[in-house]
This record gives structure tokens, sequence and C-alpha cells, in this order.
């Protein structure tokens, strides 16, 4: 399967750095889904970003979302924490896990979770992981708290950056950063 994203992150009003970030890592087959929003927002908030970036672009990407998330903890041990959305595609597969106020949305396959409670870096119990197969045509989107009330209905039939740009404009609030992962999967 292949993967096409688009994303969007927008700082909180008032500020020019975000504590929200989108990292997104292909390699061979794999690839990783992330959005991650440390709490609170602000250049604080940035700096714990950067450190939650630095640490999903070491991580081993034939790993799977329970082992990166743990060693996101891990990293992120020292700071306030984060909601974390993790997705690990790989051929038709796509696992995900979410811990906190992160939230995912589809067209297409219906992809449902329960996020895990807690924050990372901070608390983390028990991690649940879901698995889905996913099919040409599909899309996905993985957003953090500073967008609300995401409907896809409107926005599925629109190509991939216009559809970013879209549920940005309807959904983002201007009180929280906001981050927006869209895919959309193809026959490779
Ligand atoms: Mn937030």
């Amino acid at each position: 399967m292949k993967l096409t994203c688009a994303q969007r992150t927008r700082p909180c009003s008032g500020f020019t750095a975000s504590g929200d970030l989108v990292v997104v890592r292909q390699e061979g087959d794999a690839t990783m889904l992330a959005v991650v929003d440390v709490l609170g927002h602000g250049p604080s908030a940035a700096e714990v970003a950067q450190q939650a970036s630095a640490c999903l672009r070491r991580v081993d990407l034939e790993a799977d979302v329970e082992a990166w998330t743990y060693q996101l903890h891990e990293a992120l041990s020292r700071t306030r924490g984060a909601a974390v959305g993790l997705g690990r595609s790989r051929g038709s597969d796509l696992q995900l896990a979410v811990v906190g106020n992160v939230a995912i949305a589809s067209c297409g396959t219906r992809v449902g979770i329960v996020a895990s409670p807690g924050i990372v870096g901070r608390r983390l119990r028990k991690l649940r992981t879901f698995s889905f197969s996913m099919k040409t045509g599909d899309r996905l989107a993985l957003y953090s708290d500073g967008l609300r009330h995401v409907d896809m209905t409107s926005t599925c039939d629109l190509s991939l950056e216009r559809a970013c740009e879209s549920i940005m404009a309807t959904h983002a609030t201007a009180a929280d950063d906001a981050s927006l992962l869209l895919t959309d999967f193809h026959d490779a």
C-alpha cells in the first residue's frame, strides 16, 4: 500500500511556536504517522515538542506503536508530557494507539479506537493498540484537540491538500495549538 500525507500545524493565537507536532517517516514499506500535542502551549511547549520529534525520528521503524509510545514516554519523562497519536502502516495493516486527547477520523474503512488514559512522559499504564486492514481510497485523519468537532464526510471527495486546508479552516480553534495529519491509502 502506498501512503500520501498532508499536514498542517498552527500555533495557538498570540504565539509563533507550537507545542503540537506532526511526524511522518517512511522507510521501505513501513510508515510512521504521529501527532503529538504537548501540554500547554507557547515556547516551553515547543521545546518539549522538539524533544518528542528527536525521539520519534530515531526510533526503529521496524518496531511497533507500543514500542514507540514507551520510548517517547521515557524521552519525555522530565517534561510536562504530551497527548500522542501514533500509527504504523505496513502493507495493508494499520496499527494505532492514542494516549490522551488526540483523535482519529476516517473516510472509507471505519477506524474507531479507544484512547488510553494518561500523559506520555508523565503517567502511562496499559496502552491499548488497535489494528485495521486498510483499502485503496481510505483516508485517515489524526488530529490534536486544537481541532473541534471534526466531521470528515464533507471533505472525503476533496483532494488531500484541499481537505487538509478545509478541515483546519473550519475546525481549528484559536485558543490552542492545532495539528492535523491526513493520510490517503492507495494501491502500491
Ligand atoms: Mn491541545
